[in-house]
């Protein structure tokens, strides 16, 4: 049996990728940073909890990690874990880079220490490209990284940092360059689930209407099921590589707004709000990646589309409870 360590595995693309490896029949690890709200920690893995081996450890602690890291013996490790909130970095850049910037380096040193052996996937973003972008519109591994936040900067520091491992000692370091990927588990305080959320809200009666930044900027939304698929894929190659994964589609905030209202049967106009706290101090414009050489070398395709994406976002919703909390004005 093979043995997984997933840092963020209480995370959205966690969650996901530990259902993949159980499935697969890996032995599943995962560490969880302690919070005071222990029922929301296991919100979206309580459904795998007893299949799962989950230790309190946090990757701004190198000895948390080395810890882990030596008792587990872990076959594959995916750092997964970041403050991955971009306008969030802006409040908080010190923390932001230690967490998605130092964070990394803590996970591939506590492995250099105590299983080198192990692969490990860092996961890496498009919000790296900043707003750099080939001249047929496109991203992709050439493409020179022009960060635009501090947790672009962090990530860009994590992305090298794992090719710096690779290189230096031989070890098995790969990064999965990632464009946006949502899902019903995605946090309400990313647009598309912020939408899909308060949409239907509006649509039961409960808000009247919806506060947003920036409108037209531009990004590449996949499904995080298909996404946490190529991860894995990636640690399965014979030699440790960078890979873009992205649909090569690009929709605006707009177009998401108009297809989940249009959904719905509303009239998106009357209920959106121009909210100026929400823009963020430096924006990416626009990003859509070109990911042919993971497409190439693995196989990858996604099932997903933008809209079956959105449809089963909206309709999670729908069956939802709602304890009426509001989402916060600055997310
Ligand atoms: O924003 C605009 C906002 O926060 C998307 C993270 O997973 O993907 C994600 O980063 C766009 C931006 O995601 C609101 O200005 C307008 O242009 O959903 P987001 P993100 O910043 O693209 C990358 C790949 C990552 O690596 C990150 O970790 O939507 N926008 N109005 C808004 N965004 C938010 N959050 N809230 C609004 O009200």
């Amino acid at each position: 049996m093979k043995r997984a360590l997933i840092t963020g595995i209480n995370g959205q693309d966690g969650s996901y990728l530990a259902e993949l490896l159980i499935d697969k029949d890996y032995e599943v690890f995962g560490i969880i940073k302690r919070n005071s709200i222990t029922e929301s920690q296991f919100s979206r893995i309580d459904h795998i909890r007893g299949k799962l081996n989950l230790t309190y450890a946090d990757i701004t602690d190198l000895a948390s990690l080395t810890h882990m890291v030596k008792d587990v013996q872990p076959d594959e490790v995916y750092n997964l874990a970041a403050q991955s909130h971009v306008r969030v970095s802006f409040d908080q850049p010190v923390h932001t880079a230690q967490a998605t910037g130092v964070g990394a380096l803590n996970v591939l040193e506590a492995v250099r220490l105590y299983k080198p052996s192990a692969r490990v996937y860092q996961a890496s973003s498009s919000e790296m490209f900043g707003n750099t972008a080939e001249a047929d519109g496109f991203q992709r591994e050439s493409t020179v990284f022009d960060p635009a936040s501090p947790y672009a900067c962090a990530k860009v520091f994590a992305y090298h940092i794992s090719r710096n491992y690779r290189k230096a000692y031989g070890m098995f370091v790969s990064n999965g360059i990632l464009f946006n990927h949502e899902s019903p588990r995605r946090g309400t305080n990313f647009v598309t689930n912020k939408i899909c959320k308060e949409a239907v809200r509006i649509k039961l009666g409960l808000a009247d209407h919806i506060h947003l930044g920036n409108l037209s900027s531009k990004r590449d939304w996949g499904h995080a099921k298909d996404y946490v698929r190529a991860m894995w894929m990636i640690l399965q190659q014979d030699v440790a590589d960078d890979f873009v994964c992205a649909t090569g589609i690009a929709h605006s905030v707009q177009d998401v707004v108009e297809y989940v209202f249009q959904y719905l049967d509303l009239d998106w106009k009357s209920f959106i709000r121009f909210d100026e706290r929400l823009l963020r101090p430096e924006e990416v414009d626009a990003l859509r990646g070109d990911s042919r050489k993971l497409r190439s070398a693995t196989g990858w395709e996604p099932e997903y589309t933008f809209e079956t994406m959105l449809d089963e976002m909206v309709a999670y919703w729908m069956t939802k409870e709602f304890d009426d909390v509001k989402v916060q004005a600055t997310n």
